[in-house]
């Protein structure tokens, strides 16, 4: 193909985007979009299936069986999402094999979130209303996205998030209306969880080195620092029906803007855990690897089986 031709064929392309219309897997797509979506798309995939350990970890311990059960399939859904998000991933042709290799190598990132540990069962709470929270108002914004099968990925994918953060807000709400001690764990957790909570949403826009570029490919629909206040704005009076507090000495109403004003967040601390420096990052990775080791025989004993059917159909066929 010539320059001319592939002038051409970025013209439509971005009169395709303008019109709002999806790209499909077999379209004709610069080659950069078809690797940021690589980026963005299978570090989703990873944060889901990295983001089933801290949740995991917690299955046995729940406190009542109702929990256990609605737990178990919030876990089991992240798994859905991570496969989804993969499948998607791969059809921008990379291979699964690639894309695990990203992650145990640490070429690819995941959601900072999941770098912090979850020591006690007010956790599950946060993780739910405040982590699910954070990833519904990113991926709504997401179901919009131009590239067709992450769009779509996402329709389901949100659906599911909103009865995640609902498990999440209920066991808080549960915890508030109980003892001092559940009341104080609740408000422990909270403490712990809120930054890094609005460190999901990515670094400020002045800073943010896609978001430019990933806007015009309406790839990404709101920007980070958007995104951010939104989920603020829509969080404060959800804290203020369970009656614990977000740890900012800063946060106001600011009557002007009809939103909250907040505190200073701490980017060194994101950096540091992006970098691989955070308290769970060792554990989570070493965590993947040794499932993706012990897994081997799976692997191979399903290759072996389907190995075995297709000579078996090839030799009915002579
Ligand atoms: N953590 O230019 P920027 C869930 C990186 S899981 C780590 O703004 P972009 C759940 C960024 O990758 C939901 N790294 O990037 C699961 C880039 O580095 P590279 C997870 C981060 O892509 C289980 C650099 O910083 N959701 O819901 O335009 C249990 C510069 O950033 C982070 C998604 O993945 C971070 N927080 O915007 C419970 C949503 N932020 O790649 C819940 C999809 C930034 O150049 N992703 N970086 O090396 C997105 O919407 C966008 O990728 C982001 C970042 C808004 C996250």
């Amino acid at each position: 193909m010539n320059e001319k031709d592939i002038k051409n064929l970025e013209e439509i392309f971005e009169q395709r985007i303008a019109r709002d219309e999806k790209i499909e897997p077999k379209d004709w797509m610069p080659e950069k979009y078809r690797q940021t979506h690589i980026r963005q798309i299978s570090q989703h995939a990873h944060s889901e299936i990295v983001g089933m350990l801290p949740e995991g970890n917690w299955i046995t311990r729940a406190p009542t069986l109702r929990r256990k059960v609605a737990l178990l399939a919030k876990v089991q859904d992240e798994a859905g999402h991570g496969l989804y998000l993969y499948s998607a991933t791969e059809t921008l042709g990379i291979t699964r094999e690639e894309l695990y290799e990203q992650l145990h190598s640490g070429k690819a990132k995941y959601s900072s979130i999941f770098n912090y540990p979850a020591i006690t069962w007010a956790d599950m709470g946060a993780i739910g209303w405040l982590v699910d929270g954070a990833a519904i108002i990113n991926q709504v914004a997401l179901c919009t996205t131009s590239f067709g099968p992450y769009a779509r990925a996402m329709v389901r994918i949100c659906k599911e998030e909103s009865f995640h953060q609902r498990q999440g807000f209920e066991i808080l709400l549960t915890l508030c209306n109980g003892t001092e001690v559940q009341k104080a764990m609740a408000q422990d957790s909270l403490n712990r969880w809120w930054w890094p909570s609005l460190m999901m949403f990515g670094p400020p826009d002045a800073e943010s080195t896609h978001t430019e570029q990933s806007m015009k490919w309406k790839l990404k629909r709101k920007s980070n620092d958007d995104l951010r206040q939104q989920f603020i704005d829509q969080t404060i009076p959800q804290a203020e029906i369970l009656g614990i507090k977000v740890p900012d000495p800063d946060l106001k109403w600011n009557e002007k803007r009809k939103s909250y004003d907040f505190g200073e967040i701490d980017w060194e601390e994101f950096w540091q855990v992006v970098k691989g420096h955070g308290p769970c990052n060792k554990e989570r990775i070493n965590a993947r690897i040794d499932a993706w080791e012990k897994g081997v025989w799976v692997r191979d004993a399903a290759l072996a089986y389907a190995e075995k059917q297709s000579d078996k159909k090839l030799n009915k066929a002579v």
